[in-house]
């Protein structure tokens, strides 16, 4: 990996890279396994669950009996990744053992994003965590976290070098899935000359990237079109907060997405298209579920921390992109997301 973008805020202190002894503790877990369960966070997106997929078609190479799973009632694979080799590995939550032997988180910051899967993930005899979120909360018995790498899927490639698996055109297009994902196809800072040297294994690999680019950001429903459209014309631009960076916001009530047909794991994405106000430095999408919790997807440019700003807010994330769920309304969530980024220190200059 190279150097992180000067913009990025370093990790937190606490948050070191693995060791050579990490890893080896890793791989003699994997080694010891018979039966192995991986598990993506809930809401997947193509980090978690192409991290998790690329590495369940490499284990079952070796003969290694895998599931893979993810803890969302309902338990839906985005249309977006439905694309993804190893779809058939994917098994609904009642069929991961109530005690795992091995399971292994990939993507998550948090056991809570476990979701359904939480309780079974914490009687696993052993629960290995491969993350690279700056606020993952350091669970589980066994831990790969880097906070300097840009996707998941680059400690899944490291992980599969050290197992001795080559890249096949199915791990290979799930790990780019994975890596396209975070990076938004290698343009966020977060990306290095050694994620684009990734990415030209992957491709040498086989990876068909225009197919999948097409499938994860230039395919939606009409419906969606329409719940986009109305998000848009609700959408508030406070150019004075975040000690005047501005900030962009608006939220999606589930009433819209049930008016046209469209399933909340297909807006994850909305934020993207907000975010693009020049004159908010901050966005943020609240979006409503049937109970009226709020799940909130914040992303910044650089200046404004999020994950700072979501943590206040009982979430986490990357400093460039986080979330949080609440249950306190549009308005007062709003305030409050707008009272953390505004409690910020200013920057000694940019
Ligand atoms: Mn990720």
């Amino acid at each position: 990996m190279g150097v992180p973008a000067p913009a990025l805020p370093a990790p937190r202190a606490e948050l070191r890279r693995p060791s050579e002894a990490d890893w080896q503790a890793v791989l003699d877990a994997i080694g010891r396994a018979a039966s192995v369960d991986l598990l993506a966070h809930v809401l997947p997106d193509g980090d978690a669950l192409g991290s998790a997929l690329a590495f369940g078609l490499a284990l079952r190479q070796r003969g290694v009996e895998v599931r893979v799973s993810f803890g969302d009632d309902p338990q839906v694979v985005p249309a977006s990744l439905s694309f993804l080799p190893g779809q058939e590995l994917i098994v609904p939550c009642a069929q991961v053992p109530e005690r795992p032997e091995l399971m292994i988180s990939f993507d998550v910051a948090d056991a809570r994003r476990l979701g359904l899967l939480q309780a079974k993930a914490e009687s696993a005899r052993e629960l290995v965590v491969v993350d690279h979120h700056t606020s993952n909360a350091g669970f589980g018995t066994l831990r790969l976290i880097d906070p300097l790498a840009p996707a998941t899927a680059v400690l899944v490639d490291e992980l599969l070098r050290r197992l001795g698996v080559p890249l096949d055109e199915q791990i290979a297009t799930c790990l780019y899935a994975g890596v396209a994902s975070d990076t938004g196809s290698f343009r966020y800072a977060a990306t290095t000359a050694a994620t684009h040297e990734f990415a030209s294994r992957l491709l040498a690999a086989g990876v068909r990237h225009d197919a999948i680019s097409r499938r994860l950001w230039d395919t939606q429903s009409f419906g969606y079109l329409k719940v986009l459209a109305a998000a848009l014309e609700r959408a508030e631009l406070e150019p004075q907060a975040a000690g005047g960076r501005g900030l962009v916001w608006t939220w999606v009530p589930w009433a819209d997405l049930l008016a046209h047909g469209v399933p909340p794991e297909q807006i994850e994405g909305l934020i993207d298209t907000v975010r693009k106000a020049a004159e908010a430095e901050v966005a943020l999408v609240l979006k409503e579920d049937p109970d009226g919790t709020l799940r909130g997807s914040s992303r910044a440019s650089g200046a404004v921390d999020v994950a700072a700003a979501c943590a206040a807010l009982g979430g986490g994330g990357h400093a460039y992109a986080a979330g949080f769920t609440s249950h306190q309304g549009v308005p007062a969530t709003v305030a409050a997301f707008r009272a953390a980024i505004d409690a910020q220190p200013a920057p000694i200059s940019d």
